[in-house]
C-alpha cells in the first residue's frame, strides 16, 4: 500500500478511506509546508528499562488473549463518570482508565485542592517544590480513583504573549519548562497515576486552534531546529522522567492535524525520545480513522472518533495493520502495568455534585504546600520607601475587585476560574482570581483570599482595615492608614486569546488609589504577562507583587509576603515589556481569516528574553528578574571543562530509550559560584546560569539553583549541564551536535543581572593535541 502523505489525509477531512495519494488534493489548496511521511509507526518494545521491560512482557500476554473487537475498544473513549473513559475487556478484567483534568488540581469535585496554577510554579525556580506539587496532585488523582492525569502543560509553551493558556503552561523557556516538566512528571508517577504531558505539539494559540465553519485549524509551520531546540525540548524532560503517555494537539504543524501527524508522534515522539507509553488524542481532536491510526495515534477522546467499528474493518481489509492495533493495545496496557495500577488501585470516586454520594476527601496536608508554593512563586518587582515588608500595620486600607471572593464564582459548579468565553477576568462581579479559566481551571474547596488573609492579621494586632472593592475611584482616601494595598488582576483562558496584556479599569484603579496614597502597594494576579507601565514610575507606588494564579491559599500566600515571614523568592518566568508593541509579531495570535490559515514561525529561536536580546530591546522585568528583602554577592566562578574526550554527537551504537539518546543526559561540565547573603534577612537566592552557544541565541538559560542563606552565609550553587544543554540540534545528522569552539557562561541573578563570566572551549581531538604538544615543555 501506497502510504498517504499526512496533506494528503487532512485534505480529504476526516474520512477513515481518506485519500490515498496526494493527487486528490485539490489544486487551488494552498500548501505552504509539507509534514515528512515517516512510516510505519514504531512498535513499542519496552526496551528502554527493566520496568518497561517487564510492563511490556505482561501486556504482550495480556494482548494475546484478546479479540481484535476487544483491542479495538480499549483504543476508545465511551461516556462515563470521568472526562474520559477507555473502553473496557471485561471478559479479561480490563477495567476502563478513568482520565481527568486538570494540571493545576481535579476539576469538579468535592473535597479535592485548587493548586497553583503551571506559571506559578515555574516561578518558584524551585525543583524540590516542583516535585512536591506533582506528588500531592498525583495523590490527589490517586485518592479519586483516577489512572490518568491531564498535564502536565509545555504546550503552550508561551510563544504568543497573549495566549490563551499560557498559565497552564510552564514558561516561555525551554530549560525551566522542562525542568517542572521532568519533576511534576515524576512527582504524579510516583503516586502511581499516569501523566499525559500535553499538548504535543506546537499549540501556541487557541484563536483558530481548531477546526470550524471558517476553515481548518491553523497550521504551525515550524523548522526542525526550533521545534526539537524550543517546543519538544520540555518535553523530553518529561518523558525522560518516564511519562507514560501523551495527548497529542488540535492544530495542525505543516498543515497536519496534530494526532495524525506521523513526523510528530512516528517521527519524533516514537522513534527519537523512545516513547514507550500511549498517545491519546486531545477531545474531539480526531481527524481520520487509518491517517491517524497510521500515524502513531493509540487512542481517541472522548468517544469512538473515526475508529470504533471502523477500526476492525479497516484492520480486517488491511488498510491498517493488525500489529498496529495490537501495538496500540500493547503501550496502553503497558502503561497501567508500568504504574502498577493492575493492583489495589482505587475504585472511580467521581460523581456529579448533583448526585448524592459518600465524600472521598483528599486533601490532606496539601494546603501547606499550597501556601508554600504560593508564596515562592510571589515576584517582587519593585520595592522602595521600605515599603515592605510591612512592619507589623495598626492601619490598613484594600482596594479593588481582586482582593476577595465575590458574588458566585461557582456560576459554574465545575471550574472555579470561568470557563471559555466567559470573562471572569477584571469584571469587578468576579472577584479575586486564583487559576485561569477553560479546562485547566480547578475547583477549589473553600479559597482564603487577600482580604480575609489580612484581616486576620489586623484582627490579631487590635487594628483597623478599610476596604473598597467596587469603586474605580475609591473615595475618600484614609489619611491614617499605613500602605493602600490595590489588588487587579488579568485573566485569560483556553479557547480564547487575551485581547490585551493590561485593562484600562485596572490601570485607572491604581493611579487613582496612589493619588492620594503615597504608600500604595500593587498586588497583580495574572494569568502571564501583565504590562505595568502606565504607572510603574509612579512614585507613590512603593511596591509591586506579581503574585501570578496561587490556587486556594492565595491570601495566606500573600500575607506571609507581605508581612515578612517569607521572603521574596519568585523570579519573572516571562518577560515583561514596556510595551505590548515590544513583543511584535509575537503579541498577538495569528489573525489570518484564510480558509487554511498559516502561522510561520519565523522568528525561530527567538522568542521571550531572546527575542528582547537580539533586537536589542529593554524590558521592563526582564525573565529571571525578582527582588527580595535582602541582596546577593555572587562570587568565584569556577567554569570546569568538558572532559577532553567528548565526542561531538552521542554514540549512535548506544540504542534509543524513552527520552531519547541516554548520552544527551549525561553531565559532561559542573559550574559553581559562590553566593553570599550581604543584607540583614534569611531569604533564597535563584542563582542562574545562561550560556552562549556557539551559533545560537547569545544567551540562554541552561541552568538554575535555588538556596537559602542566612544573613552572612555563603552557598555554593552547582550547575550540571548535560550533554543536551550544550548542544544544538543538527538538522543534517538529525542528531544533537557539541559545538565546537569557544562557550561563553554567565552567572547571575536574572537574563539581565549577569554578574560573571566564564569561557570555555570544546576544541577538535586534533586541535587538542596539537596545543596540548605545543604547550608541553620537553
Ligand atoms: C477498509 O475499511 C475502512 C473502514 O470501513 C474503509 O473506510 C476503507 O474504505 C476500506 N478500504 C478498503 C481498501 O476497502
Ligand atoms: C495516485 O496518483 C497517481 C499519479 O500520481 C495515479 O496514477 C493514481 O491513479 C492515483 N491513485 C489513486 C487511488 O487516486
Ligand atoms: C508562510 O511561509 C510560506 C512559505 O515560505 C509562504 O509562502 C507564506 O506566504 C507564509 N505565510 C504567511 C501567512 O506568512
Ligand atoms: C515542517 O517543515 C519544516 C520545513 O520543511 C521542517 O523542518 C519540519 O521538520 C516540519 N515539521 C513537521 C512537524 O512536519
Ligand atoms: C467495550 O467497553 C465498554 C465500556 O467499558 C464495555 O461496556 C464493553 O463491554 C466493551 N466491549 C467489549 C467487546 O469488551
Ligand atoms: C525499541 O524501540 C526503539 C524506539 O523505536 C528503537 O530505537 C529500538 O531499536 C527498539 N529496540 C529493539 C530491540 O527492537
Ligand atoms: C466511522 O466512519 C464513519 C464514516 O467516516 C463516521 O461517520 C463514523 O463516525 C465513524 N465512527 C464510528 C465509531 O463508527
Ligand atoms: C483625593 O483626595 C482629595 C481630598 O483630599 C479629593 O478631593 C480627591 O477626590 C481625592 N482623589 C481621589 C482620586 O480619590
Ligand atoms: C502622591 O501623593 C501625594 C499625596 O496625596 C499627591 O499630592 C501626589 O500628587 C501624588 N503623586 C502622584 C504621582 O500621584
Ligand atoms: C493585535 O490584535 C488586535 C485585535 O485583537 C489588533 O487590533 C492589533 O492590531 C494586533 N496587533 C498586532 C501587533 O498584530
Ligand atoms: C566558596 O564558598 C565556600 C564555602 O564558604 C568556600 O569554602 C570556597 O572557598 C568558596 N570558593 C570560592 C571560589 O570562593
Ligand atoms: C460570577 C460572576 O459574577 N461572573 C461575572 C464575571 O464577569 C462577567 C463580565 O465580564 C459577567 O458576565 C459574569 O456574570
Amino acid at each position: 500500500m501506497r502510504l498517504l502523505t499526512d496533506v494528503a489525509a487532512i485534505v480529504a477531512l476526516a474520512s477513515l478511506c481518506a485519500a490515498q495519494n496526494s493527487s486528490t488534493i485539490p489544486s487551488e489548496v494552498p500548501l505552504y509546508g509539507n509534514s515528512p511521511p515517516v512510516y510505519p509507526s514504531p512498535i513499542g518494545n519496552g526496551t528502554s528499562n527493566a520496568a518497561w521491560t517487564s510492563s511490556y512482557s505482561r501486556a504482550r500476554a495480556l494482548v494475546a488473549q484478546m479479540t481484535l473487537e476487544e483491542k479495538v475498544n480499549i483504543t476508545r473513549g465511551y461516556t462515563g463518570k470521568c472526562v474520559g473513559n477507555s473502553g473496557a475487556v471485561p471478559r479479561l478484567d480490563v477495567p476502563p482508565l478513568c482520565f481527568a483534568d486538570a494540571p493545576d488540581g481535579i476539576r469538579g469535585q468535592e473535597f479535592v485542592s485548587a493548586f497553583p496554577a503551571g506559571i506559578h510554579v515555574a516561578a518558584t525556580f524551585d525543583r524540590d517544590l516542583m516535585y512536591r506539587y506533582g506528588h500531592a496532585l498525583g495523590a490527589e488523582y490517586r485518592g479519586k480513583g483516577i489512572n490518568v492525569a491531564l498535564g502536565p502543560v509545555a504546550g503552550p509553551l508561551g510563544r504568543v504573549a497573549r495566549g490563551g493558556r499560557n498559565w497552564e503552561g510552564l514558561s516561555a523557556v525551554p530549560y525551566l519548562a522542562g525542568a517542572c516538566m521532568g519533576a511534576i512528571t515524576r512527582g504524579i508517577q510516583d503516586t502511581g497515576v499516569i501523566a499525559a504531558p500535553k499538548h504535543w505539539l506546537l499549540n501556541e494559540q487557541e484563536f483558530r486552534r481548531r477546526e470550524s465553519d471558517v476553515g481548518e485549524a491553523l497550521s504551525s509551520n515550524v523548522d526542525d531546529r526550533t521545534i526539537h531546540e524550543l517546543y519538544a525540548f520540555p518535553f523530553a524532560n518529561a518523558f525522560r522522567e518516564g511519562a507514560a503517555s501523551a495527548m497529542c494537539s488540535y492544530q495542525r504543524a505543516n498543515n497536519s492535524y496534530g494526532c495524525q501527524n506521523s513526523k510528530l508522534l512516528n517521527g519524533i515522539l516514537k522513534t527519537e525520545f523512545g516513547f514507550e507509553g500511549f498517545v491519546v488524542s486531545d477531545w474531539g481532536a480526531h481527524h481520520s480513522g487509518v491517517a491517524s491510526a497510521n500515524a502513531g495515534l493509540d487512542m481517541v477522546m472522548p468517544d469512538g472518533g473515526y475508529w470504533g467499528q471502523n477500526l476492525t474493518e479497516a484492520v480486517n481489509n488491511g488498510s491498517v495493520s493488525a500489529k498496529r492495533v495490537d501495538d496500540m493495545a500493547t503501550r496502553i496496557l503497558a502503561s497501567w502495568y508500568q504504574l502498577g495500577q493492575d493492583e489495589e488501585f482505587p475504585a472511580v470516586g467521581v460523581y456529579s455534585s448533583t448526585v448524592k454520594h459518600e465524600p472521598i476527601e483528599v486533601q490532606d496536608d496539601h494546603p501547606a504546600l499550597i501556601r508554600e508554593i504560593g508564596s515562592a512563586g510571589t515576584v517582587l518587582v519593585k520595592n522602595v520607601k521600605n515599603a515592605l515588608p510591612l512592619n507589623n500595620p495598626k492601619f490598613l486600607s484594600v482596594y479593588g475587585y481582586d482582593a476577595t471572593v465575590k458574588s458566585t464564582p461557582w456560576q459554574n459548579p465545575s471550574r472555579f476560574g470561568g470557563g471559555y468565553e466567559v470573562n471572569f477576568g477584571w469584571d469587578i462581579l468576579n472577584g479575586t482570581m486564583i487559576t485561569g479559566g477553560g479546562s485547566g481551571s480547578n475547583t477549589p474547596s473553600y479559597v482564603i483570599s487577600p482580604f480575609h488573609a489580612i484581616s486576620d492579621r489586623i484582627a490579631r494586632n487590635r487594628g483597623t482595615i478599610r476596604w473598597d472593592f467596587d469603586s474605580e475611584n475609591p473615595y475618600p482616601p484614609y489619611f491614617n492608614s499605613e500602605a493602600c494595598l490595590v489588588f487587579v488582576n488579568a485573566y485569560a483562558s483556553e479557547s480564547f486569546d487575551r485581547a490585551t496584556l493590561a485593562d484600562e479599569y485596572s490601570d485607572n484603579l491604581i493611579q487613582n488609589v496612589a493619588v492620594n496614597c503615597t504608600n500604595t502597594i500593587v498586588v497583580i494576579h495574572s494569568a502571564g504577562i501583565r504590562t505595568v507601565d502606565t504607572w510603574i514610575e509612579n512614585p507613590n507606588i512603593t511596591a509591586v507583587l506579581f503574585a501570578g494564579l496561587p490556587g486556594q491559599e492565595s491570601g495566606n500566600s500573600l500575607v506571609d509576603i507581605l508581612y515578612g515571614d517569607v521572603a521574596p523568592s519568585g523570579k519573572l518566568p516571562y518577560t515583561i515589556a514596556k510595551s505590548e508593541s515590544d513583543y511584535g509579531t509575537l503579541l498577538n495570535s495569528s489573525v489570518s481569516f484564510d480558509y487554511f490559515p498559516q502561522d510561520n514561525f519565523t522568528e525561530g529561536l527567538y522568542v521571550d528574553y531572546c527575542a528582547f536580546d537580539k533586537d536589542g530591546i529593554e524590558p521592563r522585568f526582564e525573565f529571571g528578574y525578582g527582588l527580595t528583602y535582602t541582596t546577593f554577592n555572587y562570587s568565584g566562578l569556577d567554569v570546569g571543562q568538558v572532559a577532553a574526550n567528548t565526542a561531538e554527537y552521542p554514540d549512535p551504537n548506544v540504542p534509543i530509550v524513552q527520552g531519547g539518546h541516554p548520552q544527551l543526559w549525561d553531565d559532561v561540565l559542573t559550574v559553581t559560584v559562590n553566593t553570599t547573603n550581604t543584607g540583614n534577612v534569611p531569604a533564597a537566592e535563584v542563582a542562574q546560569l545562561y550560556l552562549g552557544i556557539p551559533d545560537a541565541p547569545v544567551r540562554q538559560l541552561r541552568g538554575f539553583h535555588k538556596i537559602y542563606m542566612d544573613p552572612g552565609q555563603t552557598a555554593t550553587a552547582t550547575f550540571a549541564l548535560t550533554r543536551r544543554d550544550l548542544s544544538v540540534w543538527d538538522v543534517v545528522a538529525q542528531q544533537w551536535r557539541l559545538q565546537r569552539g569557544q562557550y561563553n557562561v554567565w552567572v547571575g541573578a536574572s537574563s539581565r543581572d549577569l554578574r560573571l563570566h566564564g569561557t570555555f572551549e570544546i576544541v577538535e581531538e586534533w586541535a587538542k593535541h596539537a596545543r596540548a604538544n605545543r604547550g608541553r615543555t620537553p
